[in-house]
């Protein structure tokens, strides 16, 4: 092998060591975003508060990324109403009623939600579906009744 070809070999050598360097830990850097879970299906009685949880989502860099932002939206128009920065929202039946619209029983509404990471990369709209059903009365209420009727 003459000295120049020596030469050529070892700069060539050099410059993929370089590329390799230089690719490689910037491929592993690179931000995927985060995957959203609505959680669900909900179910909530008449006149009741509801907690919807999106802890399911997640985020595929973790645990070098996680999850910042979780976006509800709730009258399915594509726009959040709330961003929390929980995964757990707690919302009371007035709420729901001015947030998702007057609420009907026995009807099902769409609820969805998105989440993003610490580089505020945006996952996709994952679904899920809030039931409102008449409430049952509560055991107290029933043993109450029971007891009053027995002395009546
Ligand atoms: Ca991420
Ligand atoms: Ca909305």
């Amino acid at each position: 092998m003459s000295s120049a070809t020596f030469r050529v070999s070892l700069a060539i050598a050099l410059l993929v060591l370089g590329f390799v360097a230089y690719a490689g830990p910037a491929r592993c850097s690179q931000n995927s975003p985060p995957v959203a879970n609505a959680g669900g299906p909900y179910l909530v009685c008449d006149g009741q508060s509801v907690t919807i949880d999106g802890s399911q989502s997640f985020d595929p860099d973790a645990p070098a990324d996680y999850i910042v932002s979780y976006a509800w939206d709730l009258n399915n128009d594509g726009a959040a109403e709330r961003m929390v920065e929980t995964s757990e929202l707690s919302l009371s039946w007035s709420e729901l009623n001015v947030l998702v619209g007057t609420l009907r029983i026995g009807l099902t509404y769409p609820i969805k939600l998105r989440v993003a990471d610490s580089f505020q990369a945006w996952s996709d709209w994952s679904e899920s579906t809030l039931q409102v059903e008449e409430c049952p009365v509560s055991d107290v209420l029933q043993c109450w009744g029971a007891i009053k009727a027995l002395y009546r």
